[in-house]
């Protein structure tokens, strides 16, 4: 049974695109699904309050943001195909790019055109998670055309770079096609005008087309509690230390808080600081129901400060 546990539900996009890579790298998996929106009682004990989706957790470690599950994914399996070396760089900040820039504009189009069917609760929630405490859905519908123009310049940008044969940065697909792809997935499958909006960017919808083909049935269904319970029999196995840098002098041990970046209503994530680089930051957290979890976040796209 592989050891890959996926927390996340079935019309996530960045889910997808973890569900993609697993795809691409022909992983097995086990599948936990979450609530799409809180309380998430099962989750919380292993995130020490994330809340986002998609976390993968192996064993007592839990990786949460999809730039640093797919790393993990990449270093337990083929990395030559998600990140392979020579383009690593290249292919992590393009990522970087989608998930900042094009998913934001995609999400205003997606929560727009839902403001009057879905739930309440759920637009409420994904309101103050994307576009900050004072946004409006008379301000959401007034720059609907604009953002849908933005979407459109970044999204001409993408299909003149790709040559319609091969991947953007590679012959076959690697994590910058599965981010073109997931984010494509997000328009046409959840906004009425997506599938024509799409259908303009004939290399993008390949892309789409291509990786869908790939995905597979490659996983079984695991409950939280029994997700949790593999937490609470496991120790992390992930590496330790705070590595030097430039201008931080943070010390293993101290209790820090992290956040994403920008203005959002996600909670702080708390907990002893365990291990820090350039690129990757865990915290050692304590819940009576599992234990000590060790739980990971990339340093991009977070705020990461002690406590102390
Ligand atoms: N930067 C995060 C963003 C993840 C994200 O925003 N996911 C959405 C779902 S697609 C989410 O968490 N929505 C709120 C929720 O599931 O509670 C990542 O790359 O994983």
């Amino acid at each position: 049974m592989s050891d890959l546990i996926l927390h996340h539900y079935w019309p996530s996009p960045f889910a997808h695109k973890i569900r993609l890579a697993l795809a691409l790298n022909e992983l097995e998996w086990q599948s936990v699904e979450i609530p799409r929106v809180p309380p998430k009682p099962l989750l919380m004990p292993l995130t020490a309050g994330y809340r986002r989706t998609p976390v993968l957790q192996v064993g007592a470690d839990i990786y949460c943001d999809t730039a640093n599950i797919v790393r993990e994914i990449a270093a337990r399996s083929d990395a030559d195909k998600l990140l392979p070396e020579a383009q690593r760089g290249k292919i992590l900040a393009f990522g970087d790019w989608i998930d900042s820039s094009l998913f934001n504009l995609a999400a205003r189009i997606v929560i727009t055109s839902a403001l009057e069917t879905a739930p309440a609760e759920f637009i409420n929630d994904r309101g103050g998670l994307y576009f900050g405490p004072n946004w409006t859905p008379e301000d959401l519908k007034a720059q609907m055309p604009a953002v849908i123009l933005q979407l459109s310049g970044h999204l001409e940008s993408v299909e003149s770079a790709l040559d319609g044969t091969q991947g953007m940065f590679t012959a076959g697909l690697s994590y910058a096609d599965l981010s073109i792809a997931y984010l494509a997935w997000f328009i046409s499958g959840r906004w009425e005008l997506g599938p024509a909006f799409i259908n303009q960017y004939p290399k993008i919808k390949r892309l789409l087309d291509q990786s869908n083909e790939q995905l597979s049935d490659r996983y079984t269904d695991l409950s939280g509690e029994q997700a949790i319970e593999i937490a609470a029999a496991a120790q992390s196995t992930a590496p330790d230390g705070v590595a030097s840098m430039v201008g931080v002098d943070y010390r293993k041990g101290a209790q820090i808080s992290i956040r994403p970046q920008g203005e959002t209503s996600d909670p702080a994530i708390t907990g002893r600081l365990r291990y820090l680089d350039s690129e990757r930051v865990s915290i050692a957290h304590n819940d009576e129901s599992v234990g000590e979890v060790v739980v990971h976040l990339p340093v991009v796209g977070y705020r990461i400060q002690t406590l102390e």
